[in-house]
């Protein structure tokens, strides 16, 4: 038994194919059906077609990332009971193939957000990094929300206001490009307008709201979840702090276990994702790892490098915050324990070597990936065998 070492693949359109990933070491793929709308069913004859791609390879499709949530769902107006009826039936087909851990988000509008894709490392090599000041340049000064100025001190808003003067219209236009990014598998990037209007339709809607929004879903979805042996994962929200005046209701401790105890399925689970909790110095990761145990379906093994203004860039695999030996160390005590696998990947990599001259979906070079995802196995491999001696 042993760690299932995964990677990400975006699909057939994805430039890193499946020979490259099962070139990498692994033996699963995570992926989903990106080119079906948000909300419609998951059909079958769209699973099967993929299974069998990733099959031809070798490969086995361990991991649905994600089958997303339809932003009605989230708010709980408009056609959420025709998007949930969906969401069940999709996880029906899912199961009927064999696919049976299936990663989602809450995260109102947008997925993860960074202001720099290109951060260069002093090894050369790129990475993502959010950049506090430069985010809220762009809120104030790019996006221009209407009352994003509440959200900031006064210092905060004028160190950003010198910032945003210092940039060049180029500078400008990239950091909108980044702040407005597409949703991960996809490679339309929303407009402004677009984001104010998505974001106005969360006024009214605080935490506790989206929150309980959350629970009566995972209300309706978990009996069915529950009969058919599926384990739902959630992932944290990244960064784990509100953005954009937006309700964010997966970001510590707290809030995992507030979930975990209101909503008792056993399909009800996390999908432990270190870097996201970790960009927060008051997540204590290796404890969480204890506390959320036996709820743990998926992991996402990366770590951010903080520093005290708020910024921070994704770290090598092994180095940054995170005490990546350590968080190791406890998932695979947890899977002996509980007699089990947990499949993990490295979430995201450096732009390196070759790669550094393609575009690939931004965190999903080939490259930096694989190293992280070998890092990994090797500290995977030395933890069990010192723990068997
Ligand atoms: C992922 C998330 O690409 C990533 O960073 O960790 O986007 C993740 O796929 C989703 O939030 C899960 O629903
Ligand atoms: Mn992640």
């Amino acid at each position: 038994m042993s760690l299932t070492q995964t990677m990400r693949w975006y699909g057939p359109t994805d430039i890193v194919s499946l020979k490259d990933l099962k070139q990498a070491g692994c033996s699963g793929v995570v992926t989903a059906l990106h080119q079906i709308p948000i909300g419609e069913t998951w059909k079958t004859k769209d699973i099967e077609e993929r299974k069998h791609l990733i099959e031809q390879e070798g490969l086995n499709w361990e991991v649905v990332e994600s089958l997303p949530v339809h932003e009605d769902i989230k708010k709980r107006n408009g056609k959420y009971i025709f998007y949930i009826n969906n969401y069940i039936e999709s996880l029906k087909n899912l199961s009927a193939s064999g696919i049976k851990i299936i990663t989602y988000n809450f995260m109102p509008v947008l997925d993860w957000m960074r202001t720099d894709l290109q951060y260069r490392l002093p090894s050369g090599a790129l990475a993502l990094r959010f950049e506090r000041l430069a985010f809220i340049a762009f809120d104030l000064f790019l996006l221009k929300r209407t009352e994003a100025e509440n959200d900031y001190s006064k210092e905060d808003i004028q160190q950003a206001e010198a910032l945003f003067l210092k940039l060049s219209e180029e500078q400008k236009d990239k950091l909108s490009a980044t702040c407005l990014q597409a949703l991960p598998g996809s490679t339309e990037n929303f407009t402004s307008e677009q984001v104010l209007a998505l974001l106005n339709e969360y006024k009214g809607i605080d935490t506790e709201t989206l929150r309980q929004n959350l629970v009566l879903f995972l209300e309706e979805i978990t009996p069915l979840a529950d009969q058919l042996d599926i384990q739902l994962a959630i992932h944290p929200d990244d960064p784990p702090y509100p953005i954009l005046g937006l309700p964010r209701i997966m970001s510590t401790e707290s809030d995992a276990l507030y979930i975990m105890n209101k909503v008792p399925a056993k399909s009800n689970g996390f999908c432990f994702c270190s870097g996201s909790f970790g960009a927060r110095p008051d997540n204590n990761l290796p404890q969480m790892i204890d506390k959320l145990g036996s709820r743990i379906y998926f992991t996402h093994l990366r770590s951010t490098q903080r520093d005290e203004s708020g910024n921070f860039h994704e770290a090598n695999h092994l180095e940054g915050d995170a005490d990546m030996y350590e968080l190791m160390k406890r998932l695979v005590t947890l899977m002996l324990k509980e007699n089990r696998d947990i499949p993990m990947r490295p979430d995201h990599g450096h732009q390196m070597l070759d790669d550094l001259n393609k575009t690939a979906y931004p965190g999903y070079s080939a490259i930096g990936r694989l190293k992280g995802l070998a890092e990994l196995r090797g500290l995977e491999l030395g933890i069990r065998k010192s723990l068997e001696q």
